[in-house]
């Protein structure tokens, strides 16, 4: 298929020709896609030169998650166990009060994070939410601690009073290419993520934006994905790439895991079209491993979610992780930034 970046059909913003955000973009589908085709040595091996380029201290940043607003969500995300849609185990939550995310954050602190970011199951916040959620940001970033908050879709104004609040990062994925979205989600459309991502940008807030990989789409529309990301202008300061968590009662429950070494070409591709972003391995680790996760660092991963548990699902052990940090040389951002 011949697919030039004009035949794409939505994008946040292109990348001015004049002023270039990433050295390599812009990137078509076509391109990206011969990058995940390529030899998989050759293409792990040109993602660690990148890497090593942009990121010579080849530290981890550790971002804890905490799920201050579970289940009961109005959207039918096919992927997502809090979707009121699907017949999954998760109870609807109040929002936390402050106290509860406060000895979180300090929990998350102590155990070497930098980034904390708390997620909401909500389709679009109400601007009593997002005051409520101000206070917590307000709170969390007292601790030192980087925020990230991920509340749905936004408003400027609400993105705005975030920004106000001390907020850092927003997270809001695109999930998946946008020919192939239509057939995971039905109650909002590719174009809402969009807007919602330029209003984060308005505000100042810095973007973590990725998707995630076992949705059932092709590896065409990987590439597609990570098209859109790499020409958003400027591309994503953060970009989470999800493996499918299958949680039983979700309609994707039942699918087939993608082989393991296509999350690492997904991880290497992210890292040679986005070289300066962050790009965390993020849910889905524990199905994956611990030899492929160092292939996914090698690969240009350079942050992962750092907890026992992500939103309502399972993470590994943190001790887990530190040991496998230290087996691999790999040194922790919190505690580089320290030395
Ligand atoms: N409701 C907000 C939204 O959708 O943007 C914020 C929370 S939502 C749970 C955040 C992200 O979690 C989704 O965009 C998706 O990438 C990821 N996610 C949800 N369920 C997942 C699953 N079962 N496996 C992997 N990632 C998942
Ligand atoms: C992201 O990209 N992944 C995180 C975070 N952003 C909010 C969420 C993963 C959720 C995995 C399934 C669950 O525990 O709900
Ligand atoms: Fe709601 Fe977010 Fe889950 Fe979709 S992914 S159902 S928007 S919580």
């Amino acid at each position: 298929m011949t697919d030039t970046l004009e035949s794409q059909p939505v994008h946040l913003h292109r990348r001015a020709a004049a002023a270039p955000a990433n050295a390599e973009g812009p990137w078509s589908r076509a391109a990206v896609l011969e990058l995940l085709q390529s030899p998989f040595m050759a293409l792990v091996h040109r993602a660690q030169a990148v890497h090593q380029q942009h990121f010579p201290a080849g530290d981890i940043e550790l971002a804890s998650l905490l799920s201050v607003k579970t289940g009961g969500c109005p959207e039918d995300c096919g992927y997502c166990p809090q979707s009121i849609h699907h017949p999954t185990s998760v109870p609807a939550t109040k929002l936390m009060g402050e106290d509860e995310v406060m000895a979180a954050a300090r929990n998350a602190k102590e155990a070497g994070a930098s980034r904390f970011c708390m997620g909401a199951a909500w389709r679009s916040p109400t601007d009593r939410d997002v005051d409520k959620m101000a206070g917590l940001i307000r709170a969390v970033h007292g601790l030192g601690l980087e925020t990230c908050a991920t509340l749905g879709m936004l408003e400027p104004a609400q993105a705005q009073t975030l920004a106000g609040a001390g907020l850092d990062y927003y997270n809001h994925n695109l999930d998946s290419a946008s020919d192939f979205y239509p057939e995971v989600i039905g109650t909002r459309v590719y174009q809402d993520r969009l807007d919602t991502l330029g209003h984060v940008r308005e505000a100042g807030i810095k973007v973590c934006c990725g998707g995630i990989v076992g949705l059932g789409e092709t590896r065409e529309q990987r590439a597609g994905l990570i098209a859109e990301l790499a020409n958003m202008n400027p591309a994503p300061e953060s970009v989470p790439v999800n493996n499918l968590v299958r949680v039983e009662g979700t309609p994707l429950a039942g699918n087939e895991p993608v082989d393991p070494f296509e999350v690492v070409r997904v991880i290497a591709a992210a890292r040679i079209t986005m070289p300066t972003s962050r790009v965390r391995l993020s849910a889905g680790r524990r199905e994956l491993g611990e030899g492929i996760q160092a292939l996914c660092f090698m690969a240009g991963a350079n942050s992962i979610f750092y907890g026992d548990k992500l939103l309502v699902t399972g993470n590994p052990d943190v001790v887990d992780d530190r040991a496998l940090l230290r087996r691999l040389d790999l040194p922790v951002t919190s505690e580089l930034a320290k030395k």
